[in-house]
């Protein structure tokens, strides 16, 4: 998934569904969408669309849960050991770009659920 994104996939991916027609085209068939339709104008509006989290910050390993496998993780990546992208993007809790000592009090929180 990362190649078709240029290497990093976004944090949120939209998809929406919608059969044309006939197999060679045609209008959209706006009563098979899938979201079902809002506007119904036979057009894929953007609040038809679906959202899929396919990141979360703190979770270094991937397992979609923030506890004390990520915390093992996150130190190299603030003591700048572990300059791996996908980690330093995790770690990078207030999204401004570096991971740092400001992340702390963001992942200790989402560790502790607080
Ligand atoms: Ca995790
Ligand atoms: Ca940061």
């Amino acid at each position: 998934m990362a190649a078709a994104f240029g290497g990093i996939v976004p944090d949120t991916v939209y998809l929406a569904f919608a059969p044309y027609a006939n197999p060679d085209g045609g209008a959209l068939v706006s009563a098979s969408q899938v979201p079902p339709c809002q506007a119904c104008n036979g057009n894929l509006d953007a609040n038809e669309y679906l959202g899929f989290q396919t990141f979360r910050r703190g979770d270094l390993n991937a397992d979609w849960r923030i506890d004390a496998a990520d915390s093992l993780l996150i130190v190299p990546v603030l003591l700048g050991v572990d300059a791996s992208a996908y980690h330093v993007r995790a770690a990078d809790m207030n999204a401004d770009g570096t991971a740092d000592g400001r992340d702390i009090p963001l992942f200790i929180a989402s560790l502790t659920g607080s």
